[in-house]
C-alpha cells in the first residue's frame, strides 16, 4: 500500500482493497441454524425428557433466543423435522415394511428408540421413534416462544417416507440434500453456529456433515439439549477431532463481531 505524509497506509487504498479483495477472502460469513426447535420434541409425542438423560427442551429457547437479539449474523436458518404419516421412523409403521432377515429385532420385539434393519433394497438400518412431526400439525410447529427473524430460512428435512434424515444437509443415506446446501453456497457462508435438539440426533448430524462440507462448525452447547448423556459426549467428540468447535454461548456475539 502507500502511505501518506505521516506513514500510515492509505484509507482509500485499503479501503478499496478491503471491501474489493480481502474482505471476500477473509471476512467470516457467518450463519445461525437453530435445528428442529419443535413442539413435539418440547412437550409432544417425542419428548426429549422422557428420554435416559432426562434433558428438557424447553431451556435452549431463551439462550437462542438472546444470540438472535444480541448478534449479527449474516443469515438464519430454522430447520424442521418434516415427516408424513407414513414414514419409516415410527414405531407405528413397523408392519408397513419387511424387516431384513439379519434385524435383530423385528416386528413382534421391537421397541421404541431400537434400531431394525428393513428389507431394502438396500438393506437399511432404522432408529424407531414415536410418531411425530407430522407436516402440518401441532406437533411440527416451532415452538411458539423462539423468535423467528426477518428474513430468514426454514429448511424441512425428513420428507421421504422411506428414509429418515436427521442432519440439516442431507438424509442419512446421503441420497438427496436439503436447500440448506444451495442456500449456504448462495450466500457464500464460511462459518456455520449450531444450536438445538436433539443434541445427540439432529444437531450433531448436522455439525459433522457441516464439517465434512468444509464449513468452520461452532456448536452452541448450552443452546443443545439431547435423548443420550454417553451419545451426547460421543457427538462432542466427534466435533471436536474434525475440527469444529464447542462454545458457551456467551462467547458466540465476541466471535461474530
Ligand atoms: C430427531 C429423532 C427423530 C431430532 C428427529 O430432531 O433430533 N430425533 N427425528
Ligand atoms: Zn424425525
Amino acid at each position: 500500500f502507500d502511505k501518506n505524509q505521516d506513514g500510515y497506509i492509505d484509507r482509500d487504498e485499503f479501503t478499496f482493497c478491503w471491501n474489493s479483495w480481502i474482505k471476500t477472502i477473509v471476512r467470516p460469513i457467518n450463519a445461525y441454524l437453530v435445528v428442529d426447535v419443535q413442539n413435539d420434541f418440547i412437550s409432544g409425542s417425542l419428548n426429549i425428557s422422557n428420554c435416559s438423560a432426562q434433558q428438557n427442551g424447553i431451556e435452549v429457547i431463551d439462550p437462542i433466543n438472546k444470540l438472535i437479539d444480541t448478534v449479527e449474523f449474516d443469515a438464519v436458518f430454522y430447520s424442521l423435522d418434516w415427516h408424513p404419516a407414513d414414514h419409516v421412523s415410527f414405531i407405528d409403521n413397523i408392519k408397513q415394511r419387511p424387516i431384513h432377515p439379519t434385524s435383530p429385532l423385528n416386528a413382534d420385539n421391537a421397541a421404541v428408540y431400537d434400531t431394525v434393519i428393513f428389507a431394502g433394497p438396500p438393506p437399511m438400518r432404522n432408529r424407531l421413534w414415536p410418531r411425530h412431526c407430522v407436516q402440518d400439525t401441532w406437533g411440527s410447529e416451532l415452538h411458539k416462544d423462539l423468535k423467528i427473524v426477518e428474513n430468514s430460512i426454514k429448511v424441512y428435512k425428513g420428507t421421504n417416507p422411506e428414509v429418515d434424515s436427521y442432519s440439516v444437509f442431507w438424509d442419512n443415506k446421503k441420497m438427496s440434500d436439503t436447500s440448506l446446501c444451495g442456500q449456504l453456497k448462495q450466500k457464500g457462508i464460511t462459518d456455520v453456529y449450531v444450536c438445538g435438539l436433539a443434541y445427540d440426533v439432529c444437531v450433531g448430524a448436522t455439525a459433522t456433515d457441516a464439517l465434512s462440507a468444509g464449513y468452520r462448525t461452532i456448536l452452541i452447547d448450552d443452546c443443545c439439549r439431547g435423548v443420550d448423556l454417553q451419545d451426547i459426549e460421543t457427538t462432542k467428540e466427534t466435533v471436536l477431532n474434525n475440527h469444529g468447535v464447542i462454545v458457551h454461548s456467551k462467547e458466540v456475539k465476541a466471535m461474530v463481531e
